[in-house]
């Protein structure tokens, strides 16, 4: 093992970093996620299977057919009933996603509107080559280009607007498909709220309907709002280019005001960057005996910032109630999703102040602003000034940062990628021809204490490189790659002769990071270009995807757009569906005869990244290309 590997080995253990700050709150009498599990253990069988439905007041009702309780009280079955749900489920994580995207269009209008202060456009090429693209004056002044492209994006929410402006990047064949089966999005917003409409008793009684309007809801996420939302967030904050930076819990300076962003908007962690390095507030820090203020990441802000700011990421999902238990956190400032109700009950342990910026994400006991464009700036200033004021009451005996930060490389946007093998994407179909690069995963999505949380992701990410796979890298599993030293250049001696080749001549990892959930948008465009280079649908790609970890609705509509638009995706936890025959079949067999990819189910990260390594030969296969490099060097050592 080389020596950067013991490095990134000796903090990337689970009881070095996780394992310990889990026994010190276990020692404190501090309750978290694992203990609340094994409280709630056994679950609850019925909602599982997808079988409980308590959406009116007929019931609630469990659907258990051996216990001649076949029905409920409406008349719907077990196919019905877990349609039901898994469709309410996909509409959850699809409006989730595309209420941020909303958020980023209306900082744009605002932002042309010069209506934004301390927002700017930073990446003005960008914003014209996307605002021709989508059919939008790309001429004249900055700020009228933009309001006129949040205007145009804007549309898309509604049903009457001229159709979702990027769905022109989907190769023709998947648009006729989609057509075909009804599928193709007409609004962001229409989707979901024509789930809830579907879902209601009495409107869509057919499973099959059901899960196909799911697809859609799905794909209205990822060619709509996350799509917007990536786009416009590289046009406002800056297109991200390869930066270095560091990963885990030693992100987090014992000496310094630490302040966790935590969310999944760069809108407003941004400009707790901008307040964090005012020198009023540096000074004030000074003052109160801190060596500076550091800024670090959680989830998917985190993501955001590692990507265009190089700012370290401290953890992913599974290690946001552990970072305060490093007792070194002044505050956590938090926007919306996958933050745990909980936080505010570990805060209130230590002296760390939980600040809440959005209008949508209210926590009982935290700090609450409510950010805007035309103030954030200014509550960026109190926020730090609140985190720089508890340094103050920290109790220095309690701090405990188990580790030393790793190095990673994050900031492989679509852009950088196609940068790097000269700015088209020729030179990868070319590897891909050959057989240097047998295929590309993109491993996504968050942390489940019902895991050993990271393993599953650093798992199947060697086990795919060393088959000369190329991996993408988004959201939580972030942390979990970065912290086994796989988003390093170096990294490239564990990959497959083809890949690693590939990577020292570009001095890239064999595990890119492309960003935060909403990030995944880069990916299925990626997808969509090498398609139309190769002048494929994207289906016949040797692609697919893997939520080893997952947990939320997000990372449902993300697997889902991913099938839809054509790309097997693995998951690592069954989604609650399997009270029904009908939609476990169709997930894991029925949607490869419609959309030419399906689900794979399997916990065991050795399987399933076999499983994907057989997928991507027989899409090699498929397209007539050598079978490439299998059984490599890498795999025999
Ligand atoms: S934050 S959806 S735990 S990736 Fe995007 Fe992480 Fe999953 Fe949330």
């Amino acid at each position: 093992m080389s020596e950067f590997f013991k490095a990134a080995a000796e903090c990337s253990i689970w009881k070095d970093e996780a394992g310990h700050l889990i026994d010190k709150a276990r020692k404190e009498g501090i309750c978290l996620a694992w203990d609340r599990l094994e409280k709630q253990t056994p679950q609850c069988n019925v909602c599982d299977m997808g079988l409980s439905c308590a959406k009116c007041v007929m019931g609630p009702c469990r659907i258990i057919p051996g216990l001649d309780r076949d029905k409920g009280v409406c008349g719907a079955g077990a196919d019905l009933t877990v349609a039901r749900n898994f469709g309410r489920f996909v509409a959850g994580g699809s409006a989730a996603h595309s209420d941020h995207g909303r958020d980023l269009v209306e900082v744009l209008h605002e932002v042309g509107s010069g209506e934004a202060p301390g927002y700017s456009i930073r990446d003005e090429a960008k914003l014209r080559r996307i605002a021709a693209e989508v059919g939008v004056d790309a001429e004249g002044e900055a700020p009228a280009v933009a309001k006129r492209l949040a205007e145009r994006l804007g549309q898309d929410y509604s049903s009457f607007g001229p159709g979702l402006a990027f769905l022109s990047r989907v190769p023709k064949a998947r648009r006729e498909l989609w057509d075909r089966l009804e599928i193709t999005p007409r609004g962001i917003d229409r989707e979901p709220v024509e789930m809830l409409h579907r879902t209601h008793m009495g409107v869509d009684c057919d499973p099959v309907s059901l899960c196909l309007h799911a697809a859609r809801v799905s794909l209205a996420d990822g060619w709509g709002g996350s799509m917007s939302a990536t786009e416009i967030s590289d046009i406002i904050f800056g297109t991200p280019a390869p930066v270095k930076t560091r990963v885990n819990l030693g992100a987090i300076k014992k000496d310094m005001v630490n302040i966790l962003v935590h969310g999944h908007s760069p809108v407003v962690s941004e400009m707790i960057l901008l307040a964090a390095a005012d020198p009023a507030n540096v000074k004030a820090a000074k003052d109160k005996g801190a060596s500076g203020i550091n800024v670090a990441g959680l989830c998917c802000t985190g993501n955001e910032l590692l990507m265009r700011r190089g700012v370290p990421l401290a953890g992913n999902h599974m290690m946001t109630e552990l970072t305060i238990m490093t007792g070194a956190v002044e505050a956590i400032v938090a926007d919306y999703q996958c933050i745990m109700p909980s936080l505010t009950d570990v805060a209130a342990c230590f002296h760390t102040k939980f600040i809440t910026t959005s209008e949508k994400g209210h926590f009982p006991g935290a700090e609450r602003f409510h950010f805007t464009p035309k103030n954030a700036r200014e509550l960026a200033g109190k926020a730090v000034a609140i985190a720089v004021e508890a340094f103050g009451r920290r109790d220095q005996a309690r701090v405990d940062i188990p580790c030393e930060p790793v190095d990673m490389l994050s900031g492989f946007s679509n852009e950088a990628i196609l940068g790097a093998v000269g700015g088209t994407p020729g030179p990868l179909v070319d590897a891909i021809k050959a057989g240097s690069l047998r295929g590309a995963v993109g491993i996504v999505g968050c942390n489940n204490p019902k895991l050993q949380q990271d393993h599953h992701h650093v798992t199947m990410a060697k086990e795919l490189i060393k088959k000369d796979i190329l991996v993408l890298v988004t959201g939580c599993a972030t942390g979990a790659m970065g912290k086994a030293g796989l988003l390093m250049p170096e990294a490239a001696e564990l990959a497959g002769p083809g890949l690693k080749g590939l990577c020292l001549a570009l001095g890239i990892p064999p595990v890119l990071h492309v960003g935060s959930c909403v990030d995944n948008s880069r990916i299925i465009h990626l997808c969509a270009v090498l398609a139309d280079a190769v002048g494929v649908d994207i289906d016949m790609l040797p692609v697919a995807a893997s939520a080893p970890e997952w947990y939320s609705e997000k990372a449902a509509a993300i697997g889902l757009y991913a099938v839809a638009s054509g790309i097997t995706t693995h998951l690592g936890l069954p989604p609650m569906i399997l009270g029904s025959p009908t939609v476990t079949g169709l997930a894991v067999d029925g949607l490869k005869k419609a959309v030419g990819a399906a689900f794979i189910v399997e916990p065991d990260p050795f399987k399933a990244a076999a499983a994907l390594d057989a997928h991507i030969a027989s899409k090699r296969a498929g397209l007539g290309l050598p079978a490439g490099k299998e059984g490599s060097d890498a795999d025999a050592a």
